[in-house]
């Protein structure tokens, strides 16, 4: 080992200004020589139609509702809801057992009616009426609820239930802990530099360029600095934007591309259906203007190697903090690399 740091080389650890918890890298780890399996394309066609399906239109769902003929998207009430609009108000504050009872409501929100395509298989209008609806579901439930979590679980090894495309939002009263933990951040990070944490954060990444994954006139998507996940990645926007309800028209179409070009990569890095888990987080709903905050996505998908060798956060991870091998810049640089039309039309 030279005397001279190398971040290419040499293990160190990068502090995530979102969380403000930090992650050891371990660069040098991932030049160890693979043996494991290399995987063959999932050239499969998925049918467009299943029976079996409890998310497919004309249907019936486990609570004996039956699905519209739906041709767009479609939200529902989920009929297991984590949260309830009735549940009774309630608080214990015993410091070693606090509890207090929570309001919300849960929906599912199907991307199409086609059962076999994801997001980076549908046409930019059929990803368009997908954020559309994000925005009028964000912009009702707000009206009732402070925090709106829209997210998608895509992939059985991410948990999803269903291969159906589709995703989930929860609105709630109270923020929920990483809610809590960015406004946090945001706020200390206003008061020290007199700016938006992650407008400053956007900026320096275009200016260098070195994770940029792809861009568009209004949206960047970086693998952050600070990324946990072998592939993660934070989608931004270029001007301020602090809540899914600003969206513009163009906006809305920007926002379908950009998520288009980042899935349709990731689905061509494996060459296969990739999974993550993806979520946005915007200013919470309770009139106040938030110059602190600015709309953002992040993608956190578990692969590592191919498409079921997965990075698993365990030991180390659960005792200490996030580790990564692969550097956030080697990870930017593959995935920038890709072609940016899906393995299966070309
Ligand atoms: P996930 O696969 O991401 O868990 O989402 C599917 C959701 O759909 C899940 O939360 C709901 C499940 O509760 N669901 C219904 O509400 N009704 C059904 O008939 C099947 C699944």
């Amino acid at each position: 080992m030279t005397n001279v740091f190398d971040p290419t080389e040499h293990p160190h650890r990068r502090f995530n200004p979102l969380t403000q918890e930090w992650v050891l890298v371990s660069p040098h780890r991932a030049k160890r020589p693979w043996q494991g399996q290399e995987e063959v394309a999932d050239e499969s066609v998925k049918p467009a139609y299943d029976e079996n399906c409890f998310l497919c239109k004309g249907n019936t769902r486990i609570n004996g509702e039956v699905n519209p003929e739906y041709t767009g998207t479609f939200v529902f009430t989920n009929d297991f809801a984590a949260l309830n609009k009735e549940t009774p108000s309630f608080e214990s504050n015993d410091p070693l057992f606090r509890l207090v009872s929570e309001q919300g409501i849960s929906r599912v929100i199907c991307f199409s009616p086609d059962h076999g395509r994801s997001l980076p298989e549908l046409s930019l209008s059929e990803v368009t009426e997908v954020v559309k609806t994000w925005k009028d579901e964000c912009k009702e439930l707000s009206k009732s609820y402070r925090w709106v979590q829209v997210f998608e679980n895509k992939g059985a090894v991410m948990g999803c239930s269903n291969p159906h495309p589709h995703g989930q939002i929860w609105a709630q009263n109270q923020l929920p802990t990483l809610a809590e933990k960015k406004q946090k951040a945001f706020d200390e990070y206003t008061q020290k530099f007199g700016s938006n944490l992650l407008a400053d954060y956007a900026t320096k990444e275009l200016a260098s360029g070195e994770r940029v994954v792809v861009e568009n006139d209004d949206w960047v998507v970086v693998v952050p600095y600070w990324a946990a996940w072998p592939f993660e990645t934070l989608v931004l926007p270029r001007h301020n934007i602090s809540r899914m309800t600003d969206l513009t028209k163009s906006q809305e179409e920007s926002l379908a591309d950009i998520i288009r070009q980042i899935t349709i990569r990731y689905d061509n890095l494996f060459k296969c259906s990739f999974p993550y888990s993806m979520g946005w987080h915007g200013a919470p709903f309770d009139g106040e203007v938030h110059e602190e905050w600015t709309l953002h996505a992040h993608f956190f998908p578990p692969l590592l190697r191919s498409a079921t060798v997965k990075k698993f956060m365990v030991g180390y991870e659960m005792m200490a903090e996030a580790q990564r091998d692969i550097t956030p810049e080697q990870a930017a640089q593959r995935l920038r690399d890709l072609p940016d039309t899906h393995y299966k039309n070309s």
